[in-house]
Order: structure tokens, then sequence, then C-alpha cells
């Protein structure tokens, strides 16, 4: 069987969502960086991977998988070993609702494309876009941190072992940090941030820098 292809960029949050569950899961696969800033993404040859342009891409077992959500799920059907979902359909459904809390309210409106758009009508204004990212980072996580105040809240996001829920948070955290959104009073999502970083396949995953 071939080794899967990770078509990644260094400080992409999706991405680092994957690299974090490949790692969980001991999953050896070859990383291909797509340079987000050099715009490979719009390439022909990516976009015959993945029409819209995103990374990232995951060629495994003959497929290939777009979305992160997607492809952790897959990976968590497929491979044995850790579990990123619970077990029954009510830590499903809180496991998901949790990371699209992020994948789906917080991420989108911070995507590159959305950024250089807004610089674009700013008039290239730096400080609307520091605005716009505290904004919406700090709202969505803010709304978090009220969210796993829940019994189910363990150790992790839910339970005491990492689920997809911290595989979203981990690397929105990282892109807060980036743009110096203060988190430092949220302190459940401070306590598991801590925790994740015990955890070797979190810290092998994050971006260098
Ligand atoms: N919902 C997608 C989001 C993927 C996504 O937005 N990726 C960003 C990097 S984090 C990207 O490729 N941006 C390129 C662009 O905006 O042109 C997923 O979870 O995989």
């Amino acid at each position: 069987m071939s080794i899967p292809r990770l078509y990644d960029y260094w400080r992409s949050s999706a991405s680092y969502r994957v690299r974090i569950a490949l790692n969980l899961l001991g999953i050896e696969a070859t990383i291909l960086p797509v340079n987000l800033l050099q715009k490979d993404q719009i390439s022909t040859d990516y976009l015959a991977r993945n029409p819209q342009g995103l990374v990232p891409v995951l060629e495994i077992d003959g497929l290939i998988l777009t979305q992160s959500m997607a492809i952790i799920e897959y990976l968590d059907e497929t491979r044995p070993g850790h579990k990123l979902m619970p077990s029954d359909a009510a830590g499903r459904a809180r496991v998901r609702a949790l990371a699209s809390a992020i994948a789906c309210d917080i991420h989108p409106v911070c995507n590159l494309r959305v950024l250089d758009q807004l610089m674009v009508v700013s008039g290239n204004k730096e400080s609307v876009r520091a605005e716009w990212m505290n904004k919406f980072i700090g709202d969505g996580l803010t709304a978090f941190e009220k969210l796993l105040d829940h019994p189910a809240t363990g150790g992790f996001c839910n339970g005491d072992t990492p689920t997809m829920a911290d595989l979203c948070l981990v690397p929105q955290l990282y892109n807060a940090r980036r743009w110096k959104v203060d988190f430092t009073h949220l302190i459940r999502v401070n306590a598991i941030s801590e925790r994740c970083h015990e955890v070797e396949a979190f810290r092998l995953a994050a971006p260098k820098s």
C-alpha cells in the first residue's frame, strides 16, 4: 500500500488538524507543501486535486480526500488505535458541534482569501485586519469556553482523551496567538490547551514558529 500524501501548508490550521490526527494514529505520510502565499493552491495541478483551492488534501487508500473534518472522520473510521470520535451518538454530536464551532464558524471568516479581500476593500488597512481577527476569533473562543461548561468536558474537550474537537481547538489557538488575540481569561480553553501540549502528537504537528 502506498504511503499517504498530505498536501499541507505549515501555517494552515485546517492542515494542522490533520497532522495531529495522523500523528495520534501513528500514520506515516509524505508531506507535500502547498505555498498559499505564492498561490500554489490555485495552480491547475492543485485545482485538479481540490477544485476549492484549499489545503489540506489527503491522498490515501486510492482516494483524494478534502475537508479536514471529513478526513479526520475517515481516518477514525478506517484506522485502528486512538479514537478521534466518541463511541456514542450523543458524544459524536457534541464533538462535531464543538469542532464545527471552530471549523465552520470561526475559521472561514479568518481564512486567507477572506483576509485578502478585506485588505482590498479596506484599502490595505492593517488595523482593520487586526480588529477583524480579534473580533471573530475572540468572540468565537469566548463562546467555545461556554460550550465547554458541560458535564462531558474532561481533561480534553470531550472526555479524557483527545477527540476531533481538540484537533480543531489547538490550531485555532495557534492562530489566535499569531493575531495577538487575548484568551488568557478562558480558563477551560487554556487548561485543555496545556493538556494537549503534553501530548507528543500535538507537539510534533505544531507549526515551527
Ligand atoms: N473547511 C476546509 C477549510 C480549508 C481552508 O480554509 N484552508 C485554508 C488554509 S487553513 C486555505 O487553503 N486557504 C487558501 C486560500 O484561502 O486561498 C477544511 O476544513 O479543510
